[in-house]
């Protein structure tokens, strides 16, 4: 089974699924092998690895330390085409359709994909959407494109559908990582309704109960990054999964 129908499969059978990310720039080896234990014993669907900017050269390293210590699918979330690794079980094929930097929408790409088929990485096309979030985030930053206003569903709808016709497969509405303000629900609500393809959420969710928003808002798969290498509350990762799979 691919990993992206292992994802549905979830979907199917949960709900929702829950992703952790890890930033490879922001955790030690024994936070890494903590956190993973933590998500397979808590019932985390998937773990990610990426970043917008990687500063160290720990990517590989991490992934298969990762790899290593649990049997969760591990699905690369790249900041860019140095962010692949033969180990990882799949990667998001993001082009940055909020944007328009054609380096991020379609040049990192092209790059990308031969070393894919060489590694045997299962590409999963993902339709990547930044979403204004209260703060410049490096996302914001790096990409050096603008985010879709808060308040603006319907742009958010009609890149989702673009996404949906240029057959992607998932659609990943992003406020970025650390975002002060999450994605509204009125514009997850919205996409949802109007597209067929799962919707990830993330960035800024910080507390259990707005991750089960985000599902009730018609999220399929939600992702926390920060709150998990910040956060040394006991159990955390578990109710955040409890709160996604509802
Ligand atoms: C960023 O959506 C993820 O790509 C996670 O964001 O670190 O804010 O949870 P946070």
């Amino acid at each position: 089974m691919s990993v992206f129908e292992v994802l549905m499969q979830v979907k199917a059978e949960k709900g929702a699924g829950y992703f952790v990310l890890l930033d490879p720039d922001r955790s030690d080896d024994e936070a890494v092998v903590e956190i993973a234990t933590e998500c397979r014993d808590a019932g985390v669907d998937a773990i990610l690895v990426g970043s917008s900017m990687l500063l160290s050269v720990r990517f590989e390293h991490i992934i298969a330390l990762i790899k290593r210590t649990v049997d969760l699918p591990l699905i690369i979330s790249p900041g860019g085409v140095g962010q692949i690794s033969r180990h990882a079980d799949a990667l998001f094929f993001y082009s940055l359709i909020s944007g328009r930097n054609p380096e991020l929408l379609i040049g990192q790409q092209v790059k990308a994909a031969p070393v894919l088929k060489a590694y045997n990485l299962e590409a999963i096309p993902t339709g990547y959407m930044l979403i204004e979030s209260g703060n410049f985030t490096s996302a914001e930053y790096i990409s050096d494109t603008r985010p879709i206003p808060r308040n603006k569903s319907d742009i958010a709808k009609a890149h989702a559908l673009t996404a949906e016709y240029l057959g992607m497969k998932m659609v990943y509405l992003e406020a970025g990582s650390g975002a002060r303000l999450s994605v509204p629900e009125e514009m997850i609500r919205g996409v949802a309704e109007y597209i067929s393809l799962p919707i990830i959420v993330g960035g800024g969710i910080r507390d259990p109960e707005e991750a089960r928003k985000k599902v009730q808002a018609g999220a399929s798969f939600v992702v926390t990054g920060n709150v998990m290498e910040k956060s040394k509350t006991p159990g955390l990762i578990r109710r955040f999964a409890e709160a996604v799979h509802g």
